[in-house]
């Protein structure tokens, strides 16, 4: 008895969370509670001794810190994840079913010891029948996850860290067994199509799936009502439907009509809502779902560019990766939100959301805050050549149409990223490539015809690397109607200018196809800074010249109908070596989302509202080497929509400036200590400021002498934010002064750049620009610092390889490089007195090791200070020093 009453109090309860409205579906997330551990083996089994096992909440990736450690690579393979999940027996009948919103990257479930369902994939939803499985009470969830690699599922390489896991929400959902399809690829089981827009009306298409689990036929009442955002009813169809005892997925469509609908656009994301309800013959919900429904029109045109509800907009934005600073790529949804969030006020318009479709609240802020976008599945570099990694793509394709169908938003499916950048076959061998291109060949046809069998209205596009030629040699570029190209001139290789050249190029090779620039954009690290930037220095000023000279040019030609800056955010890519080792430094955010000064250049040109904000504001501490010891001049850059822009320092105006191209770059005579800059524009008759504060040593060896931190063979700044201060470029040395004497810049290293030396990882520090730059064949280092007692340290690594360089760009996988290191020993000595004799750094504590030798070393008869070094072996290094005086 008491137990009825449970039922019929749970049941009323249930209607008034759910409200009377939307029938008796549960959606709940059970994302605590979970036990974790990494094993191979089977864990499915109540039996099985968990003990020692992890607590963890969902999202979850085990890779979260390994791919932030020194150890080159990141756990692949299997972690198995367990918790008792109470079914309750709500309403009786009631089906129950597990969602998972994403796992990467190849799922297995079982309920209570038996596999209820497999699921091939990282980045797309599913779910899973689970009623057979489950009883009242406790279960038993036991879900292994493996992200090891798979030939036959993509992405098989790519920049990014496949963080392994369950790393997006895990649902719990209870539904009739009549229902709006649970179980149509994780979709609503709900498909919304406009058709014949006009300003009179517009048509609106559902097609809406059916279940019926009951051992009977059903006839029903099928209800699509479109509510306003005032909550008006502007369109319903109510129509009778029979489903079968035990039919799935059977589909019905309904057409509407809205009167003089309103336009989802950019600038007003006007949504209406689709409400899908299922009635049974006495008019009871059975089951409900709401959708989103925007109503908009777009055309691209090779020439003239894209067109959204007759408007001309140039599509410009960024894409996004899905992961944050020591998180990996479990984010919660809030954290989704806010990167939409930074996108939208960066000016941007669009987002590609690649490489993979992303988490539901990314497309949905992207439907609220008027962002278009494409979705992409991850084929990435490569293809295998197999039937199951076909299948898997297609399989990915179908699932991201399904997934991703009633987002307004979405205007454009693509598929593969740069498929052609590393193919694994030999390059010399006609038949093995002849053979490669025709499955690639194979498997572009195949997911291009799904996409458009599934979703016709949309676009499709590929996004290439710069090589047109061999995508055209695969026959693929033909088969988008949008291609896309990643470019890089003045990045990875030859200059900024190579950027408007390449795009003049592709437009005669492929005059009508509309061309979007799906990938462009410069490392920066916002630790680094150059008054002579170039390419590969990481410096943020390097990065501020490469957008400054893309996006204009973008901005300029029509038939660029978009470009996409790569990437929104700096993401996790194991195999980087770079300023920040296993990083993608592109973003134009951190991985923590410090804003970087391209942040605001985009601003500068794509707001109309005031913008304005001067550049490196984040270099608290700030140094230069200084004449007088009193003031040092630097440049210092603002963005800003206005014409002109006064500047002051410390309250003292420096004059004003006239602003071209959204910039001005100004000369700060900045003093020693305390530093305000403020910068003023005036629009529409109001004033708005922004201002920076930094502290700024002026390096000298005269006039009260504190300290000098000095990077050898460099041209750059490093600011070590832990430890509050500066580190400032090498010069040689003058009578009076501080610097070198000998040897030269370290011959630059890197597989792309001219300058740093090197962007190896070093290890046993998170300093690793201080390390990556050093003068080979130094004679000595010499400051004429005033009588005390001073501390000098010395850096030092080993960085020279003799006969390979390294693959830098996708080496996901785990090729390990062998290096010989030459021999090097030399001795130093400080002020005569010899401190070392026979230094052998790469043997002595292994190579790409940060080294750092203190020494306490008076000075007197004021003879200053040197530090000399003589070559034994080959020759002398220094990569760093720092001198201070203690008394
Ligand atoms: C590309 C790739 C992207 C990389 C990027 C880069 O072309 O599509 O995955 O991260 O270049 O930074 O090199
Ligand atoms: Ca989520």
């Amino acid at each position: 008895m008491y137990k009825v009453y449970r039922k019929i109090i749970l049941a009323c309860l249930l209607l008034i969370v759910a409200g009377t409205v939307c029938g008796q579906r549960v959606t709940q997330t059970i994302n605590d509670g979970w036990k974790f551990s990494l094993f191979e083996g089977d864990a499915s089994t109540a039996d099985f001794d968990v003990s020692g096992w992890t607590d963890v909440s969902i999202p979850h990736t085990w890779n979260a810190k390994d791919a932030e450690d020194e150890i080159p690579g990141y756990f692949r393979g299997k972690g198995w994840y367990r918790k008792a999940v109470t079914v309750e027996e709500l309403i009786v009948g009631q089906r129950v079913y597990l969602c998972f919103e994403g796992a990467n990257q190849e799922t297995n479930v079982f309920v209570n010891g038996k596999l209820v369902g497999n699921h091939k994939g990282g980045y797309s939803a599913f779910t899973f029948d689970v009623t057979d499985y489950v009883h009242t009470g406790r279960n038993l969830v036991a879900v292994s996850v493996d992200n090891s690699y798979n030939p036959d599922i993509a992405p098989l390489s790519a920049d990014f860290t496949f963080f392994g896991g369950l790393y997006r929400d895990v649902y719990l959902v209870y539904t009739s067994p009549v229902q709006l399809s649970t179980t149509h690829y994780a979709s609503s089981g709900v498909y919304l199509k406009t058709v014949g827009i006009t300003d009179a009306q517009a048509e609106v298409c559902a097609k809406t799936f059916l279940s019926n689990a009951l051992k009977s036929n059903q006839a029903l009442i099928l209800e699509t009502e479109i509510l306003d955002t005032d909550g008006n009813r502007v369109a319903l169809s109510a129509k009778k439907v029979n489903v079968k005892a035990g039919e799935k997925n059977v589909a019905f469509e309904a057409l509407m009509t809205i009167a003089q609908p309103k336009r989802w656009d950019v600038d007003s994301p006007y949504l209406y809502k689709v409400y899908s309800r299922l009635k049974n013959k006495k008019g009871e919900v059975l089951d409900c779902v709401v959708n989103p429904l925007g109503i908009r029109e777009y055309h691209f045109d090779a020439e003239k560019g894209f067109f959204l509800n007759g408007k001309y907009r140039k599509l410009i934005g960024t894409s996004r990766h899905q992961d944050y600073k020591g998180m990996g790529n479990a984010l919660r949804d809030e954290m989704h939100i806010r990167d939409i969030q930074l996108s939208k006020d960066m000016g941007s318009n669009f987002l590609r959301v690649a490489h993979y479709p992303q988490d539901p609240v990314v497309m949905q802020m992207c439907d609220k805050l008027g962002l278009l976008t494409s979705v992409e599945i991850p084929i990435v570099n490569a293809i295998t050549q197999s039937r199951a990694f076909m299948d898997n793509c297609v399989e990915q394709a179908t699932e991201m149409v399904y997934q991703n169908h009633n987002y307004p938003s979405v205007i454009i499916w693509a598929y593969m990223n740069e498929v052609l950048l590393r193919p694994p076959f030999n390059p010399d061998n006609k038949k093995e490539r002849a053979e490669y291109m025709k499955s690639l060949h194979q498997i572009a046809s195949a997911v291009e015809a799904q996409i458009r069998s599934l979703n016709s209205e949309r676009y499709t596009m590929l996004p290439c690397h710069s090589a047109s030629q061999i995508y055209q040699e695969a026959g693929i570029t033909e088969l988008p109607m949008l291609l896309g190209f990643n470019l890089y001139n003045g990045w990875y290789g030859g200059n900024l200018d190579g950027f408007e050249e390449k795009l003049e190029e592709l437009h005669k090779e492929f005059p009508h196809k509309p061309l979007l620039i799906t990938e462009y954009g410069a490392d920066v690290d916002t630790r680094i800074h150059s008054f002579s930037p170039v390419r590969f220095d990481f410096s943020c000023e390097f990065g501020s010249v490469y957008h400054e000279h893309y996006l204009p040019e973008i901005l300029k030609r029509d038939y660029i109908v978009g470009a996409m800056v790569w990437n929104l955010n700096d993401f996790y890519s194991e195999a980087r070596r770079n300023a920040m080792p296993h990083v993608n430094n592109k973003g134009l955010v951190s991985t923590d989302r410090e804003r970087k000064d391209g942040y605001f250049l985009y601003q500068a040109y794509l707001k109309e509202s005031p913008v304005l904000h001067i550049a490196s504001k984040s270099w608290k501490n700030r140094a230069g080497a200084s004449r007088d010891g009193k003031s040092c001049t630097q440049p210092l850059k603002v963005y800003t929509n206005a014409d002109k822009v006064e500047v002051f320092l410390n309250g003292k105006s420096l004059g004003v400036y006239p602003v071209a191209d959204k910039v001005v770059s100004v000369d700060i005579p900045f003093v020693n200590g305390k530093n305000v800059v403020d910068a003023v524009i005036e629009k529409e008759g109001r004033e708005y400021r922004d201002q920076y504060v930094c502290d700024f040593k002026c390096v000298n060896v005269k006039n009260g002498f504190t300290e000098i931190n000095v990077l050898l063979g460099a041209r750059r700044y490093f600011e070590d934010r832990i430890a509050e201060m500066c580190w400032i470029p090498e010069q040689a040395y003058a009578e009076g002064s501080w610097g070198y004497i000998g040897g030269e810049v370290a011959p630059n290293k890197t597989r792309y750049g001219s300058l740093p030396a090197s962007d190896k990882d070093i290890l046993g520090t998170d300093q690793d620009p201080i390390f990556q730059t050093q003068r080979v064949g130094i004679e000595a280092f010499k400051a004429d610092v005033p009588d005390g007692v001073y501390a000098v340290y010395l850096y030092w690594t080993e960085l020279t390889s003799e006969n390979k360089r390294e693959a830098l760009v996708y080496n996901l996988g785990n090729d390990v490089v062998r290096e010989d290191y030459i021999n090097r020993v030399f001795s130093v000595d400080i002020n005569g007195v010899s401190v070392a004799k026979q230094l052998n750094i790469a043997e002595e504590y292994g190579s790409e090791r940060a080294v750092i030798k203190k020494y306490i070393v008076p000075v007197s008869q004021g003879k200053g200070l040197v530090v000399r070094f003589g070559a034994v072996e080959s020759v002398p290094i220094l990569n760093a020093i720092r001198i201070v005086k203690e008394y």
